[in-house]
């Protein structure tokens, strides 16, 4: 089906990449480490992707107007706003990029939906279930009304190797599955005098770890299974709990430290254990204080017919274990995921020229816009984004019980 092109929609001019087609003018809200990492995402994608529309960097928004002129020059972005409000009132914007911390989520989604834009929002999706309810009734609201879509940014389902495990799931490769294990562990915390920012306090992220690190993972494990949690059961803790108060600019993670601290209201790390709807069973741990590890995302899945294994750390390698093979030739081997049949790689580099994270960034870009050009349901929705947010809170539940076994509310 034909985007659908209105009178101010022109298309994109000569030179530019996408010319001719018809153009998704995006307003971002927020500039910093994810702003930085989603602009790269609709800058490349449709420079590398043959796309049904033209991402434009239409505008920038962040309320520091120094600051924000400075990220749209850096990351080119035509236009900048110092309000939220004015870019969602703009009628050169189609699609709302939110790149802000968890607690302006909700307001931000809700308010752009009605006015007619998509909406492409950073996990987790929202600080409370609560919120990401109200978001996900908009979305489906806006989606009758308009072909409106909300989508949730879990990036790492579109890394070729994850996206390839999942076909590998899907495809029955594993047989059936016994066992998921996933860990996201990082050490920016571990460091007592590491300053007190946004992350770290419940009113701005939400919760800690577990909200940052443990819903990528949660909604991982789900994705490659292919189903849903049922229960958890989890510990939390924090360790640090009382950091210098931040003073200067951040800067992706770290902040200058102020005089004066303040407490530290969100779990530094959080454990669960997990059972699938299908009775397979499911571990996690989400730190900031694994001594040594940075962006280490790990992932195993044990079926009667076979494993998978992916380590963020080496990304473009997806490690198989056919439970078939002769017991003397078995053992795990290592898929290259770099062929030109692997998910997203025919528009990327000749075999063998691995990608890194930024990938995961344009290719979010590259499947929202199909799924806004062929009014499709994007995935992961904010219906899915909202079943993650289920999950932490029933890890919180949990958690304050001193690990009793809670059932998610609504598995579906
Ligand atoms: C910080 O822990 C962080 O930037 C997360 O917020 C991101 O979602 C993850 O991709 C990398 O680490």
């Amino acid at each position: 089906e034909q985007p659908q092109q209105s009178a101010e929609q022109e298309p994109v001019a000569e030179a530019a990449p996408g010319a001719g087609k018809p153009p998704l003018r995006v307003g971002m809200v927020g500039y910093a480490f994810m702003g930085a990492a989603h602009s790269q995402g609709w800058r490349t994608a449709g420079r590398v992707f043959d796309l049904p529309r033209q991402p434009v960097l239409a505008v920038i928004c962040g309320r520091d107007a120094t600051a924000v002129r400075a990220a749209a020059d850096r990351h080119g972005w035509a236009a900048t706003e110092t309000d939220w409000r004015a870019l969602i009132a703009r009628d050169d914007v189609d699609l709302v990029d939110i790149c802000t911390p968890g607690d302006s989520h909700a307001e931000i989604a809700v308010a752009a939906l009605a006015a007619g834009k998509h909406v492409l929002c950073e996990k987790p999706l929202a600080n409370t279930v609560r919120e990401a309810e109200a978001m996900t009734a908009a979305a489906e609201e806006a989606y009758r009304r308009g072909r409106l879509l909300g989508m949730t940014g879990f990036n790492y389902r579109r890394l070729p190797a994850t996206a390839f495990a999942r076909r590998m799931v899907a495809d029955g490769r594993l047989g059936a599955l016994r066992h998921v294990r996933a860990t996201y562990l990082q050490d920016w915390l571990v460091d007592p005098e590491a300053p007190l920012t946004w992350r770290l306090r419940k009113e701005s992220a939400g919760s800690g770890s577990l909200g940052d690190l443990g819903a990528h993972i949660v909604d991982l494990a789900q994705y490659l299974a292919g189903e849903r949690l049922a229960g958890v059961s989890a510990l939390t803790e924090t360790f640090v709990r009382e950091r210098p108060l931040p003073g200067g600019p951040a800067s992706g993670l770290s902040a200058v430290a102020a005089a004066g601290t303040g407490e530290v209201t969100v779990d530094d790390a959080a454990l669960f254990t997990g059972r699938f709807a299908s009775g397979a069973l499911a571990s996690f741990e989400a730190t900031r204080y694994a001594t040594g590890r940075k962006n280490a995302l790990r992932i195993e899945l044990n079926g009667d017919r076979g494993s998978l294994a992916f380590d963020l750390e080496r990304l473009n390698e997806l490690w198989f274990h056919d439970a078939g093979q002769p017991g003397a030739e078995a053992g795990f081997r290592r898929i290259l995921v770099t062929e030109p049949d692997h998910p997203y790689l025919d528009a990327w580099w000749p075999p063998g020229h691995g990608l890194g994270y930024e990938h995961s960034f344009v290719h979010q870009a590259r499947d929202l816009v199909h799924a806004i050009a062929e009014d499709r349901r994007p995935e992961p929705s904010f219906a899915d984004g909202l079943q993650v947010q289920r999950v932490l809170a029933a890890v919180e539940e949990s958690a304050e019980k001193n690990s009793v076994y809670t059932p998610i509310a609504d598995p579906r």
